[in-house]
């Protein structure tokens, strides 16, 4: 009787553990700098993405009337440009089913063409280099606007609100620093201003004193800087310190995050600050402020610009793969170019490019530290 009961309970524990190997897992990958100055983004964008998978898992996801479990593989491309293609064929070679990634421009573009070559798809809530869509992948797609709008959404304010007539540029000479930079001077020079100093740094300086000094010279009213914050909270304190204390900062998203207040550190200059996001406020986000208080109560003060974008981009993908009834990137990429998702942050909907339809921007200052939006 004992060893009848015996074999039953071991006969039931391995039907429960064939059961659990038999549920199919759907690996996620997701790539950005987790490590590096430009970590805090990284983490930010990761923490996103495991949101939408731990909330995906938990109300459970049936493809073909299957159950799968999702997980992510995340990987760290450090920015550099490199990495960021080694990361994109070690994830073709685990043969996830998609990427959420990368965040920077100048890695993302390289990866772009991996992730076409292997077949698997990537969603991109961060990078913002026009021509990241320019080679047509059908693989490749952004759910934020890109430089074009940033860049030239900053040159209108600054031009027309503002009714600012001079201006000097510096760029990290990154594909996103040069890009939106670029797309900054070519607006502005056509509303009238003048571009007064040029200047070139790079994403790992930290001294910006000999540039500050000669563009204080041309006595500009803006700076316009192409570049990220771990750049822009220093170059913030030196143009204090050097008294360019009325000059206006004019940057695309890679220094609209919370941390440029603390690499600031004080600086009253981060009040000039204007700052452009390619997407709506989190007040003005369908669903922004209740996901907000549900991501700070799980990674409390690490919130920067883009998870909400890499929690839409996973279920974008998951979208996908629902529709085509298959987590194959060879069966369900076709169904991405036909995505009408209600996320977070809009409902969307890609152009044939894979550029996202109807792109918002907001512009943002900062006030008491914190980031205040303009529209
Ligand atoms: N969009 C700004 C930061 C990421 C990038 O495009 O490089």
């Amino acid at each position: 009787m004992q060893m009848k009961l015996k074999l039953t309970v071991a006969a039931g524990i391995a039907a429960i553990a064939g059961l659990a190997a038999a549920q199919e897992v759907v690996k996620i990958g997701h790539v950005a700098p987790v490590s590096g100055a430009q970590a805090h983004y990284g983490k930010d964008n990761e923490n996103g993405v495991r949101m939408a998978i731990e909330d995906l898992n938990k109300a459970g996801v049936e493809i073909n009337g299957k159950k799968v479990k999702l997980e992510i593989q995340a990987e760290d491309d450090a920015a550099d440009p490199k990495q960021g293609t080694a990361a994109a064929q070690k994830l073709c070679d685990a043969k996830v089913a998609g990427v959420v990634g990368h965040l920077n421009s100048g890695t993302t573009i390289p990866a772009s063409k991996v992730y076409n070559d292997c077949g698997i798809p990537h969603v991109t809530g961060a990078a913002t280099n026009p021509n990241l869509t320019k080679p047509g992948y059908k693989t490749t797609y952004r759910i934020i606007a890109n430089d074009l709008a940033l860049g030239s959404g900053l040159a209108f304010y600054a031009a027309d609100k503002l009714k600012l007539k001079t201006v000097a540029i510096i760029d990290d000479r990154t594909a996103y620093g040069q890009g939106v930079a670029e797309v900054f001077k070519k607006t502005a020079l056509a509303k009238g201003m003048k571009v007064v100093d040029e200047q070139f740094t790079n994403d790992k300086a930290t001294d910006f004193m000999a540039i500050l000094t000669a563009i204080k010279a041309k006595n500009p009213d803006a700076i316009f800087y192409g570049g990220m914050d771990p750049q822009a909270g220093p170059m913030l304190r030196q143009m204090e310190q050097l008294g360019l204390s009325k000059t206006k900062y004019f940057g695309g998203d890679g220094i609209c995050t919370s941390e440029i207040a603390k690499l600031a550190a004080g600086a009253k200059t981060l009040e000039n600050v204007v700052c452009a996001e390619g997407g709506a406020s989190l007040e003005k986000m369908p669903g922004g402020a209740a996901w907000k208080k549900r991501y700070d109560e799980k990674y409390p003060g690490q919130f920067q610009v883009y998870s909400p974008y890499t929690y839409d981009a996973t279920f974008v993908l998951v979208d996908a793969m629902k529709r085509a009834k298959s987590s194959d990137p060879k069966v369900y990429t076709k169904e991405l170019i036909k995505t009408n998702f209600k996320g977070i942050t809009t409902t969307i909907q890609f152009l044939p490019n894979g550029e996202l339809k109807n792109p918002a921007i907001t512009l943002y200052v900062y006030k008491d530290g914190k980031k205040s939006a303009l529209n």
